[in-house]
């Protein structure tokens, strides 16, 4: 069983804690990468860590994990609610795969609540703050076994 994990993160998320600290917290995605990454050490797991403005490097990525990892994390942002594209390069992993969002998006805009992404999603995770991140790795690390 191949030991990487991959987590994908979409559009604007680069701005995390620079902007809107009241939605989306004080923490940066250098600091997610960072918890994150030590959950892979203690796990023993090797992590790739990315996020884009771009979709189409989102599924490129997705694409390469199906070549290898064991397991894809994915907070897609906007795309969420838009992107066919990024579902149908999911559904055509056979790994796990879970879908995080920090905030709550079902307390959130009508436009928020419909996910393509959770049509393929094992498990979602929503308003958990950036512990999500690491909530979603745990149900990962257990499946994987
Ligand atoms: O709650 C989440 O994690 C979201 O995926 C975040 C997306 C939003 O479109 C989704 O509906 C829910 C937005 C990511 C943008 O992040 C920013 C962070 C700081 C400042 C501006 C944007």
């Amino acid at each position: 069983m191949s030991k990487i994990v991959y987590i994908l993160n979409g559009p604007n998320l680069n701005l995390l804690g620079k902007r809107e600290p009241a939605i989306y917290g004080h923490e940066t995605l250098a600091d997610v990468e960072a918890n994150c990454r030590r959950y892979a050490a203690e796990h023993g797991v090797e992590l790739r860590f990315h996020q884009s403005n771009a979709e189409y490097e989102l599924i490129n990525w997705i694409h390469e994990a199906r070549e290898c990892a064991c397991g894809l994390i994915i907070n897609p942002a906007a795309l969420t609610h838009t992107s066919v594209a990024i579902l149908d390069a999911l559904n055509a992993c056979d790994f796990p795969v879970f879908e995080i969002h920090i905030t709550n998006v079902h307390k959130r805009e009508p436009f928020r609540h419909k996910s393509y992404v959770s049509l393929r999603a094992d498990g979602v995770i929503a308003g958990c703050g950036i512990q999500g991140y690491e909530l979603a790795f745990m149900r990962l690390m257990k499946l994987a076994g």
